[in-house]
């Protein structure tokens, strides 16, 4: 029973305990003030006479306006659109060759983590579906205290150096001067600034394809970004990346869809955790390590501490050394996901960090934005915040201070308190930073080994599969055709001759531009004022190494589950009965989750006399929230189907994004009566409609079958082109 695992997790959750004596339940409790006095009339402010003055004495009155006020708190400067999640991290096998971390260490210990996943650029009530990348903060409360891996859904960034975030961050949200557009990066400051930071090219490349777009936060992978530090008992240490691998695979919606979806639920993403959670389908991730020996730091053609390359999984492959299941929503979205500050300086003995500067700029960053955002420097005393393992020290006071701290000393050294809290050794679980050997002088400088800003773009570009390179050739069409100055268009594609010639000639004709004849040098502009430009100028691209990285595109991804896929089953009133729970069965059997939707709410009558309950009517339902639809037969729902204009655009909408359908033979009026049924194959029950995704079959057994493996296959992408359905 889903609900008894939420329960369980509830029990044995160590931070979920420390979280519960701040938990508030009003049932069959009367309400009172902040002050704890019972209130007799919630409804009536205290007047003077029933039509007279509100009476400045009310204080029940003024406290629950003043509070009301005050509700509000500065939202997240980039990343405010967001959703979280409690859960646990399990280590598979220690790792202690590499770290002395707990967490990593010890098999037997469960970790609570508290994730919280976003979008970047939109305002905290923006879309879900918003062309971005997506955030993914994860907390481990351990018992040796909190590591936060600040992630994203992308493994690499636009910039190399924090100095350059502010520019970054006012070139994608919305202009200035009238606020618009909200949480898109297609206008003329983003691709301004972009077109003028070739540094920024691998990114973008990765902005521009599908994984801007999700399918579910459950199926996206998250990247560390940055190269850490492991250090073991030995004070040894290894670089490493960390990676998340959801094990429903990697999954992404077309565009189309999304700006769809944008309408239709702009919480879609935020709905399809919540209700995963719900329903006992908790999402799970393995965590995955990049590991590279100090000794081999410069053994590849990139620099380690660049946050603009990956390092590829054909020259270090991924190990998955445990597994993290998200199995709790929280109880209070504000307290909770909107409260919970995450800093990528929050680390436990056996991780620290390298001098990559874009991590190291980071390391400012995020107590200062937590400072302003949650109001003062108590925010770790905030129940999401604060750790699992005491916390003593001789910090004191301000704002909001919850701990009551005893003694009469706050200082290091004392005698009066016993000189107390002692320092602990580093056997003793003290934090030692690492002893790296620094010789250098103090310089403003970026190193020449970050300057080839193009061999990994090309390589992402190559590695993808031919759908996804023509999403992204969409892509770069739909961003930069909705930037207004031309200049601003040819220059960016000037940057994309740098990366493909092909890319860049089929971006510019969708433009109406020259593609230039000889790759233009880019025009770095993130150069000091008086440097010499040729140290500055970017290496021409290499040859990429490997020149595919498979991992880098989401065709390979695994699909062998329809676990937690929604499915849309059409019927209306003298639906034949058996054709609909016969399939529905089979599609719940295996995992998914299905939905009558028919053209009026309620419930509808079979043929058999029996009633069907109806999930969602035509007008509540869209054909971009499931993601395969199923038409039942039976004459009389047929024949409404097939007259429904709604009924038929689901079809159609469902075929333009690419997505299995499936129909009883009794119900192929319904497809008949669509824009694509006369470009389908004429045999659509065997090994062509697997091919096609369009399944018509009399043996609802045989037919569910074919559908569950179409459903697994995600989305039939070769349909898109040419373009037959004008949903
Ligand atoms: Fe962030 N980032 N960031 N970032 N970031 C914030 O901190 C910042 C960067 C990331 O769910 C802010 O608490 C700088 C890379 C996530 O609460 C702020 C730089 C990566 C979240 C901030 C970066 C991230 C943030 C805003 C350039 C992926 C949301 C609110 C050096 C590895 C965390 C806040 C959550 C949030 C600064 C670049 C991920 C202002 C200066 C690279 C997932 O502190």
């Amino acid at each position: 029973m889903p609900g008894k695992k939420t329960i369980k997790a509830l029990d044995e959750n160590k931070k979920i305990e420390n979280l519960s004596p701040d938990i508030e339940d009003s049932t069959g409790e009367i309400i009172t003030t902040n002050t704890g006095v019972k209130i007799n009339d919630d409804h009536n402010s205290l007047k003077a006479g029933d039509r007279g003055p509100t009476l400045m004495e009310d204080f029940i009155f003024r406290e629950k306006i003043t509070h009301f006020d005050h509700e509000r708190i500065p939202e997240r400067v980039v990343h405010a659109r967001g959703s979280g999640a409690h859960g646990v991290f399990r280590v598979y096998e220690s790792m202690e060759k590499y770290t002395k971390a707990g967490f990593l260490t010890d098999p037997s210990r469960e970790t609570p983590v508290f994730v919280r996943f976003s979008t970047v650029a939109g305002s905290r009530g923006s879309t879900d579906l918003a062309r971005d990348v997506r955030g993914f903060a994860t907390k481990f409360y351990t018992d040796e205290g909190i590591f936060d891996l600040v992630g994203n859904n992308m493994p690499v960034f636009f910039i190399q150096d924090a100095l350059k975030f502010p520019d970054l961050v006012h070139a994608v949200k919305p202009e200035p001067h009238n606020e618009i557009p909200q949480a898109a990066s297609a206008h003329d400051t983003f691709w301004d600034f972009i077109s003028l930071m070739p540094e920024s090219t691998h990114m973008v490349m990765w902005l521009m394809s599908d994984r801007a777009i999700p399918r579910s936060f459950r199926m996206m992978e998250g990247f560390g970004v940055h190269t850490f530090r492991l250090v073991n008992a030995a004070n040894e240490s290894h670089f490493v990346k960390f990676h998340w691998k959801p094990l429903l695979g990697v999954h992404s919606v077309a565009w189309d869809e999304a700006q769809k979806i944008s309408g239709k639920d702009p919480d879609f993403h935020r709905r399809d955790l919540w209700e995963a959670i719900e329903s006992g389908n908790f999402p799970e991730w393995e965590l995955g390590v990049q590991i590279v020996p100090e000794a081999d730091e410069h053994k590849f053609d990139f620099d380690l501490l660049d946050a603009t390359k990956i390092i590829p999984e054909e020259l270090v492959p991924v190990q998955r050394i445990g597994k993290m299941t998200l199995n709790r929503n929280p109880d209070n979205f504000f307290a909770e996901t909107e409260q919970a500050a995450f800093h990528i300086g929050h680390v436990v003995p056996g991780i620290d960090f390298t001098n990559d500067p874009l991590l190291q700029g980071r390391l400012f960053s995020y107590t200062d934005t937590q400072l302003i955002r949650l109001g003062g420097p108590n925010f770790q005393e905030i129940p999401i915040n604060r750790p699992i393992n005491p916390v003593h020290n001789n910090q004191r006071d301000g704002y909001m201070r919850q701990t009551i701290n005893r003694g009469r000393s706050s200082y290091s050294p004392n005698s009066l308190g016993g000189g107390d809290p002692a320092q602990a050794k580093a056997a003793e679980g003290g934090f030692t930073s690492y002893t790296e050997k620094i010789s250098a002088v103090k310089i403003r400088e970026r190193s020449r080994s970050f300057f080839d800003h193009f061999s990994q773009a090309t390589l992402f570009y190559n590695s993808q599969s031919d759908p996804e390179k023509q999403h992204l050739i969409d892509a770069f069409r739909f961003e930069l055709g909705k930037v207004e100055t031309v200049a601003v268009r040819q220059r960016m594609v000037g940057i994309l001759t740098q990366v493909d010639k092909d890319l860049a000639t089929q971006v510019a004709h969708g433009l109406g531009l020259e593609v230039p004849e000889m790759p233009e040098k880019p025009i770095n502009h993130s150069v000091p004022a008086d440097a010499d430009p040729e140290r500055y100028e970017p290496f021409p691209p290499k040859a990429p190494v490997p020149d595919i990285s498979a991992a880098l595109s989401m065709a390979n991804t695994v699909k062998n589950s329809i676990h937690t896929r929604k499915i849309a089953l059409l019927a209306a009133d003298g639906v034949d009965a058996a054709s609909l729970t016969t399939v529905k069965n089979a599609l719940e059997a295996a995992g998914a989750i299905t939905e009558v939707v028919a053209p009026h709410l309620g419930s509808i009558l079979a043929a058999d006399n029996t009633s069907i309950p109806v999930v969602r009517s035509f007008l509540t339902a869209a054909s971009v929230l499931y993601d395969a639809v199923y038409v039942a037969a039976g004459v009389s729902s047929v024949a409404t189907l097939e007259a429904d204009a709604d009924a038929v655009h689901f079809l159609n909408e469902a075929y333009r994004h690419c997505k299995a359908i499936a129909a009883h033979t009794g119900a192929l009026q319904v497809l008949e009566a669509t824009y694509f049924f006369k470009k389908l194959p004429e045999d659509l029950s065997e090994e062509s409609a697997l091919m096609e995704g369009v399944i018509v079959g009399e043996d609802t057994a045989a037919l569910s079958k074919t559908f569950i493996s179409a459903i697994a296959q995600h989305r039939f992408w070769e349909r898109e082109k040419p373009r037959r359905v004008p949903a």
